[in-house]
C-alpha cells in the first residue's frame, strides 16, 4: 500500500504527492503528511521550491465528507493548519492540479504561491451543495485573488469552473499542456530562480470599491428563488461580504464561525446523506464485481413523443448515436421538431453552442421501421402506456434486434415481466423509467424483471451514469417505487379537498414544506388525463369498500386537462403558466363535499403535510419490506430526483428519521384510526419504531450484511 502522501526530490524541487484514492480527499492524516514534507523541503538547502500534486485521476477534491459529524482526532493537523504553513512558506510552493480541484483542495492551492493546472481540470467550491461553505479560507482568499463577483458566483452556486475560465480569472497562473508533473517542476524551478519574493493572497479584493451600493443585498435577493429553503448559500454571501470589509485574519475567523453553523445544520446532514445516497444507489449488491455488461455503442428509441424525443436527446447528448423510430412521417416530424426546438432553446439561453447542437443532431437519425434497429445495442420503447401495444412492439423487437441487444421499456408502472414474456430474451428485458422531461430530469428508475440478467442490469446502470442520470434499481410492482408512493400522496391530497381544503391551500402547504410544486400544480403540469388513464386501469382491481375521490375524474371529463388545455385544477391566462384559483372548480369541490355528506372544515397546513408526506414514508416502508427497493436511501434518491422532494430534507425516509420513526408511526396509527385501511401501518415501520431504530440503521445493517 503506497503512502498516502509521498515526497520525491527532482533536481532542486521537492514534489509532494497526495495518493488517497479515489479522490485524494483530505482525510485525517493527509494534512499532517503534507506538512511533514513541506517542512522537510523548507529545511533542505538542496530544495529551492516545492510542488503539491495529486496521484491518480485528480488533485485534492476536498475534505473527506465521510468524516463530517464524526469525532475528530484533536492531535491531527487540520486543513487550516496546512494552509497557515503554506502561507508562511520560505520557499515557493506550486499547486499542480488535474481532474477536480475542489473545496478544501482548491483552498489549499490558494495557500500556495502559484497554481497551475492541466487543460480539462475543473475548479470549484461545491461545499454549498452539501449545505456548507468553503471553511478553510476559500471565501476570503478567492475574492482577493479573482475578484468578488466571480468568487461569489463560484461559492454560492457551487458550480465548477473550466480550466480556460480559471486561467482568465487568474485562479491559476498557467495551464500546462504537457506532462503536469514535469511542467510543474520546471515552473517551480523558474519561480525559484527568477524571483526572490513570491505572491501570496492577502490584499483586499481589487474590485471591492467598484461594487454597487447594496451589492450583497441585491445578490441575496437574486439567489433567493433558487436557494428557497436553503441555509448555507446566504452564509456564503455573508462570508464574501466579510472579505470586502475585514482584514484577512478577522475574515477567516468569521468564516470559521459560519462554517461551524452550517456543519451543525440539519440541512447539511440531509444534503450529505443525499450525496452518498446517490452514489450508493449505483451499487447493486450481488452483481459480480467489475461486471460492466454489454457496451452501448448505438441506441434505438421507439416512439418520438415527448418521452421518446427526450430519451433520444439523452443519448445524443452523451455522444451515443441514436435512431428514433415512429409509425408515421407526421409523428416523426412532430417529434423531431420538438427535439430541435429544445436544442435551439438551449442555444438561445447560451447553455449550448451551435457546434455542439449540430453534433448532437447529427448523432440522431430516424425512420419508420423497427427493422432499422437491427444493429443497436439497446432499444428504449417509449410508446403509449397500453400493454397490448407494448407487447406487439417487443415481439417485433425480439425478432429484428441482434442477439444480446437490451430491450428496455419506459413504462411508468406496467408489469415488466409480462412484457419480457413476449420475447425469447427475457434476460435482456428491463425497465428504464425516465421522468419527464427526460432530457432534464436526472432520475432513471431501472426496473429489474424476474428474469433480467446481471449483464443487462450492469449495462443499464453503467448507461445511466454515462447519460448523466441517477440510476436506481427497483423491482416490479404497480408504480415501481416513485409512482407507487405517489398514489398515496395524491389520494390524500384529493381527500383533503373533499374535507375542507382547496387545491391552492394543499399546494401552498406542501411548497412551504419544501416540495418543488404541490400535487394539484403538478397534476395540471403533467396533464390530468395521465393520472385519469392510470386510475381507469386500476379501477377493476380497486377494492370497492375503499374510499375513492372522483373529483379528479370529473374535472378531467370536463375536458380540463391542465395547462395544456388552459384549465385544470386551476385556470391559466393564455401564454402564462401561473396557476390561478378557479371559482368554478372550488364551487364544484364544495358541491362534491355536500354530495358526499362531508361537513367541510378548516384544514391546517400541518395536517396537510402529515397527510401527504407520511403516506410516502409508510408506503416506502412497505416497498422495503417487499424488496422492491434495495435501500431506504434509494427511495430518498427517487423522490429527490424524480418528484421534487426537498434535497435539504434528505428524502422522505431520511426526513422520517429526522422526525423520529416513533412520531411518524404514532401519526400513521392516528390516521389509520380516522381515515381507515389506506393507513394500515407498515410492519417495518412498526418494528423500527418499536426498537427505537431508524431507516439509516436498516441500510447500515444491510450494507454490512
Ligand atoms: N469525501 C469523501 N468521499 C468522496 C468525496 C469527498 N469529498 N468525493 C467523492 N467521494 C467518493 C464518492 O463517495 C465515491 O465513493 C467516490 O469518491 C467517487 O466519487 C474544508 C468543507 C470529485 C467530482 O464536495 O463532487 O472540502 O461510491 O462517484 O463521478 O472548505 O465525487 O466509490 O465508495 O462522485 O468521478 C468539498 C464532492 C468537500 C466534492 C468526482 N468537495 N465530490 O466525481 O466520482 S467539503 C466536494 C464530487 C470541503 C472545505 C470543505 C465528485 C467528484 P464510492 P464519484 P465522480
Amino acid at each position: 500500500m503506497s503512502a498516502p502522501v509521498r515526497f520525491e526530490r527532482c533536481r532542486g524541487v521537492g514534489v509532494i504527492t497526495v495518493d488517497n484514492p479515489p479522490v485524494n480527499a483530505l482525510s485525517t492524516g493527509i494534512p499532517d503528511g503534507i506538512m511533514e514534507h513541506l517542512r522537510r523541503g523548507f529545511d533542505d538547502p538542496a530544495i529551492a521550491a516545492l510542488v503539491l500534486i495529486g496521484a491518480g485521476r485528480t488533485f485534492i477534491a476536498g475534505a473527506d465528507i465521510r468524516e463530517f459529524g464524526k469525532p475528530r482526532d484533536p492531535e491531527a493537523a487540520t486543513l487550516r493548519d496546512l494552509i497557515e504553513l503554506l502561507e508562511g512558506a520560505a520557499k515557493p510552493v506550486v499547486a499542480a492540479m488535474h481532474g477536480n480541484a475542489l473545496g478544501g483542495g482548491l483552498e489549499a492551492a490558494l495557500g500556495c504561491n502559484y497554481r497551475v493546472g492541466s487543460p480539462g481540470t475543473r475548479y470549484g467550491f461545491p461545499e454549498v451543495k452539501i449545505g456548507l461553505l468553503p471553511g478553510a479560507g476559500g471565501t476570503q482568499r478567492a475574492p482577493r485573488l479573482i475578484g468578488v463577483e466571480p468568487a461569489l458566483e463560484m461559492i454560492v452556486s457551487g458550480d465548477f469552473v473550466a480550466s480556460q475560465r480559471a486561467l482568465s480569472l487568474g485562479l491559476i497562473d498557467a495551464e500546462l499542456e504537457g506532462d503536469l508533473r514535469e511542467d510543474a517542476i520546471a515552473f517551480a524551478e523558474r519561480a525559484a530562480a527568477e524571483r526572490t519574493s513570491h505572491p501570496r493572497i492577502g490584499s483586499p479584493p481589487a474590485d471591492r470599491s467598484k461594487l454597487s451600493e447594496g451589492y450583497f443585498e441585491d445578490y441575496r435577493a437574486k439567489i433567493a428563488p433558487r436557494a428557497r429553503g436553503l441555509f448555507s448559500p446566504f452564509l456564503c454571501i455573508d462570508c464574501v461580504e466579510f472579505a470586502t470589509e475585514l482584514p484577512l485574519p478577522e475574515g477567516l475567523q468569521c468564516e470559521r464561525e459560519l462554517f461551524e453553523q452550517c456543519l451543525a445544520s440539519p440541512q447539511s446532514k440531509a444534503l450529505i446523506h443525499a450525496f452518498f445516497a446517490e452514489r450508493a444507489a449505483a451499487k447493486v449488491p450481488g452483481l459480480p464485481k467489475g461486471l460492466a455488461g454489454r457496451p452501448i455503442a448505438k441506441a434505438g428509441v421507439v416512439g418520438a413523443g415527448t418521452m421518446g424525443g427526450g430519451i433520444a436527446m439523452c443519448f445524443a447528448n452523451a455522444g451515443i448515436p441514436v435512431h428514433l423510430v415512429e409509425t408515421s412521417e407526421e409523428a416523426l416530424a412532430k417529434g423531431l421538431a420538438t427535439v430541435h426546438r429544445n436544442y435551439e432553446r438551449s442555444v438561445a439561453k447560451g447553455r449550448l453552442s451551435e457546434e455542439k447542437m449540430a453534433e448532437r443532431r447529427d448523432l440522431m437519425t430516424s425512420g419508420l421501421s423497427l427493422g432499422e434497429l437491427k444493429d443497436v445495442d439497446i432499444v428504449i420503447e417509449a410508446v403509449f402506456e397500453e400493454m397490448d401495444i407494448k407487447i406487439r412492439i417487443f415481439e417485433e423487437l425480439d425478432r429484428v434486434c441482434k442477439p444480446g441487444a437490451v430491450l428496455a421499456t419506459n413504462t411508468s408502472s406496467l408489469d415488466v415481466n409480462e412484457i419480457a414474456s413476449a420475447t425469447r430474451r427475457p434476460e435482456a428485458v428491463i425497465g428504464t423509467h425516465f421522468f419527464s422531461p427526460a432530457n432534464v430530469m436526472r432520475l432513471l428508475e431501472t426496473v429489474r424483471g424476474g428474469k433480467t440478467s446481471d449483464e443487462t442490469i450492469a449495462a443499464v446502470m453503467a448507461l445511466a451514469k454515462r447519460i448523466g442520470k441517477t440510476g436506481v434499481l427497483v423491482g416490479v410492482c404497480d408504480g415501481f417505487v416513485g409512482n407507487r408512493m405517489l398514489y398515496g400522496y395524491l389520494r390524500e391530497a384529493n381527500f383533503l379537498i373533499e374535507e375542507g381544503a382547496f387545491p391552492h391551500q394543499v399546494d401552498e402547504a406542501l411548497v412551504e414544506f419544501g416540495m418543488a410544486m404541490g400535487p394539484f400544480g403538478i397534476n395540471d403540469l403533467a396533464g390530468l388525463d395521465v393520472g385519469y388513464r392510470v386510475r381507469k386501469r386500476q379501477a377493476a382491481s380497486r377494492p370497492k369498500h375503499l374510499r375513492y375521490s372522483k373529483i379528479g375524474d370529473t374535472i378531467c371529463e370536463m375536458g380540463r386537462h391542465g395547462q395544456k388545455t388552459g384549465k385544470g385544477w386551476y385556470r391559466y391566462e393564455p401564454g402564462n403558466r401561473t396557476p390561478l384559483r378557479d371559482p368554478e372548480i372550488e364551487a364544484l369541490i364544495v358541491e362534491e363535499s355536500k354530495a358526499l355528506g362531508i361537513a367541510r372544515r378548516e384544514v391546517g397546513a400541518e395536517e396537510i403535510v402529515e397527510r401527504c408526506i407520511y403516506p410516502l414514508i409508510n408506503e416506502g416502508a412497505k416497498i422495503l419490506e417487499e424488496g422492491i427497493a434495495l435501500r431506504a436511501s434509494d427511495i430518498d434518491v427517487v423522490w429527490i430526483n424524480g418528484y421534487g422532494f426537498p434535497r435539504w430534507c434528505g428524502g422522505p425516509m431520511f426526513h422520517a428519521d429526522s422526525v423520529g420513526l416513533g412520531k411518524v408511526y404514532e401519526a400513521v396509527c392516528r390516521y389509520h384510526e380516522s381515515q381507515g385501511p389506506y393507513w394500515e401501518p407498515a410492519a417495518l415501520l412498526k418494528r423500527l419504531a418499536g426498537e427505537g431504530k431508524n431507516f439509516a440503521d436498516l441500510d447500515a445493517s444491510a450494507a454490512s450484511a
